[in-house]
């Protein structure tokens, strides 16, 4: 790979949109030995907005038809950030054109969608990363390293919540995002799946789940809502551990609480998203009457990632988790490898999604439900 400045192309200006092209500049500017890239194309829904956000998120140009990204020889990577029904076709498309791609998850409405993603990305030969930004903070990759060393011994049961307050109020308007037509599912896709792929990637693959999903509000200003308020489910892991899922937007005064607790024979981890520079680790011991569990802050120098940032005690925050995940993106894209292990690549993406569809089905069958994962190879 040369070293010219690789081509960005992003899709979406909106909430995700700001957090990537926030995320790209801080890389270059930041991390030493980071790609560098030129932010050449935002894509918006129209051109003139589009090209408005292009200034003020540091893209040379905006434009309003996705297209044009995906035949500009200039454009390097594609990434799409938009709404769930805008990930399929233009991720696709952008893969057949040689374009290097990321796509927001769920990498599709459905399993069969996020199938039809993963192989043309896989045909295309090109690096693919659904963008599963929890992998990358600090204490997630810890957690995963210190379960991976065998430190709380072998994995038995995984407690992972997604909470969310936002359509308690049920004068809440729907959004894209309360259809199934551009979303594919709501609470399980939206937020279940980022628990979906923290348990496959801390724990282990989920070969059967049993579930039910909640609509509390099916009707809200602006339309009907044809998705799931909430979901609960229990999931079994291939490696014999066992676990639940709940992911809700209904849930009073939880504003973005990702919640893990993994209990393993010898120790147990937590979690809490709201407290991310801190991991909470349980190992049996210590002087009498000290027994118990420890909070360890993750900004030391043998911590995952603080080594790039600030000295110890020096916090890092939600926007990091995209810093990391592109730069660990952009470094694959210049060393011709994939984003495997640490990254989710559209395998991953799709083999989340296949989780969601089993769990839809579960929920309707009121069984449980094998997961069976198919291959594009
Ligand atoms: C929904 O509110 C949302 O923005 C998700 O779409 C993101 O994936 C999650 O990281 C934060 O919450």
């Amino acid at each position: 790979m040369s070293d010219e400045p690789l081509g960005i192309a992003l899709l979406g200006a909106a909430f995700m949109g700001r957090a990537h092209a926030h995320a790209f500049r801080t890389a270059a500017t930041m991390l030493p030995g980071s790609p560098s890239t030129r932010l050449e194309l935002l894509v918006g829904r129209d051109a003139a907005r589009a090209d408005e956000a292009a200034g003020q998120l540091g893209f040379a140009r905006g434009v309003g038809d996705w297209r044009a990204a995906v035949e500009d020889p200039a454009i390097a990577i594609f990434d799409d950030v938009g709404p769930n029904d805008l990930h399929a076709a233009p991720t696709i498309a952008a893969a057949r054109a040689g374009k290097h791609v990321i796509c927001e998850k769920p990498l599709g409405r459905t399993a069969d969608e996020a199938l039809e993603t993963w192989r043309a990305a896989h045909e295309a030969g090109v690096v693919h990363l659904c963008a599963f930004n929890y992998r990358f903070v600090p204490a997630i990759r810890h957690a995963r390293d210190l379960i991976a060393a065998g430190t709380i011994g072998a994995v038995r049961h995984v407690d992972a919540r997604y909470l969310q307050d936002w359509l308690v109020d049920p004068q809440a308007p729907t959004t894209w995002r309360l259809r199934r037509a551009s979303a594919g599912s709501g609470a399980l896709g939206d937020l279940g799946s980022h628990l979906i792929d923290l348990c496959r990637y801390l724990v282990g693959e989920i070969d059967a789940v049993a579930a039910q999903t909640r609509t509390f509000t099916p009707e809200r200003p602006g339309g009907p809502v044809d998705v799931d308020d909430a979901v609960s489910a229990t999931l079994s892991f291939a490696g014999g551990a066992s676990g639940t899922l709940t992911a809700s937007r209904v849930a009073p005064g939880r504003r973005n609480a990702l919640g893990l607790e993994i209990h393993g024979s010898e120790g147990s981890i937590t979690f809490a998203l709201e407290r991310m520079n801190e991991l909470g680790l349980y190992l049996p011991g210590g002087p009498p009457g000290t027994d118990g569990f420890r909070t360890v802050l993750m900004t030391d120098p043998e911590h995952p990632f603080a080594p790039a940032w600030w000295p110890p005690g020096h916090l890092l925050a939600w926007e990091h988790t995209f810093v990391h995940e592109l730069d660990h993106l952009l470094r694959a894209v210049r060393d011709g490898r994939s984003v495997r292990p640490h990254g989710a690549d559209f395998e991953d993406g799709y083999r989340a999604a296949e989780v969601c569809d089993a769990i839809l089905r579960a929920a309707a069958s009121g069984r449980t439900e094998p997961v069976a994962y198919r291959t594009v190879a």
